[in-house]
């Protein structure tokens, strides 16, 4: 097969297109999955941005743990990154990224600038492009910037067409097409955090087994072991067995039976990834700044 086929095409496209719209603009905006801020990232965008100013959005962060994006934040900001958590249907935190745009903006001006003696009267316009995997909420988030709906929001890879300016606060041309980027699927355990989230289709595994890999995953932690024993009304014993029989309780619990009293597998799996993916279980994240350094 060639190269340029399946995935691997799209994935030179996508990055293509992503070169073409770095070069026009001064400022990206990396948006991250607050839940999962590594797994989410493409490992192309370092090497792609390196000399562009970045500011990265932790979204979603109201399904995310509090106390880990926290933490997140700090980790990027000790290592001289701007670092943001949003909820993309809060306005205020639409206004913090409006407002973190210019304030980096403004050190990209002076930067540029310093060597100049003389003051430019005209007023700089930064130009900015809001880059990320599919599903983390980019066109969410231009939308709300943009303040109409005027990107698309689950447009697909490889699908070019004119680029246009979305002018903001006076000062920021905002592109409206998002820089798509690949998420990264070599690593398998970060394509389950991936599918566990709902940034990619649960499909790229068996249900059953993403079910019982999520089930494993939370009760690595005892507060988020506690929270899916409250959600489905759990006996302690009933984390004393491997995570299928577990994933069998829930399914009782949430009526997943057919005739005869057995239990549905693949219906209980598919329940219990959407209350994970949805939140419905709590506030959890899946990537911890500790094992990830
Ligand atoms: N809970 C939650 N959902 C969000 C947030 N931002 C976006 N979404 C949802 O995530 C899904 C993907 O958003 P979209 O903007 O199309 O993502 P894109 O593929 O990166 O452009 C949509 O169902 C959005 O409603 C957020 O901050 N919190
Ligand atoms: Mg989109």
């Amino acid at each position: 097969m060639s190269p340029l086929t399946g995935i691997h095409g799209h994935m030179v496209t996508a990055q293509n297109e992503i070169k073409e719209s770095l070069k026009l603009i001064d400022i990206v905006v990396e948006v991250l999955d607050a839940r999962i801020p590594i797994s989410s990232q493409n490992p192309l965008i370092k090497k792609l941005a390196k000399d562009k100013s970045k500011i990265i959005v932790l979204n979603k962060s109201d399904l995310a743990d509090k106390v880990i994006t926290s933490y997140w934040k700090k980790y990027f900001n000790d290592r001289g990154i701007v670092c943001l958590d949003v909820n993309s249907a809060d306005s205020n935190c639409i206004k913090k990224i409006i407002q973190a745009i210019k304030e980096q903006g403004e050190k990209v001006y002076l930067e540029k600038n310093k060597e100049k003696s003389q003051k430019i009267a005209i007023k700089p316009i930064y130009r900015v492009l809001i880059a990320g995997i599919p599903n983390v909420g980019k066109s969410t988030i231009i939308n709300k910037i943009a303040g109409k709906q005027s990107a698309n929001v689950g447009n697909k890879p490889g699908v070019t067409r004119k680029k246009q300016w979305i002018r903001v606060a006076d000062n920021i041309d905002l592109l409206d097409t998002p820089g798509l980027l690949w998420p990264n699927l070599d690593d398998k355990n970060a394509g389950v955090k991936l599918a566990l989230t709902g940034n990619i289709k649960q499909e790229i595994l068996d249900v059953e087994e993403l079910a019982c890999l999520g089930i494993d995953m939370l009760c690595i932690d005892d507060k988020y072991q506690k929270m899916l024993q409250e959600k489905y009304k759990l006996e302690d014993e009933d984390f004393d067995m491997i995570s299928y029989d577990t994933l069998e309780v829930i399914g009782k619990k949430r009526g997943c039976v057919v005739s005869g009293g057995n239990i549905d597998m693949t219906k209980a799996a598919i329940c219990f990834l959407e209350d994970l993916k949805s939140g419905k279980i709590g506030n959890i994240s899946l990537d911890l700044p500790d094992n990830t350094i």
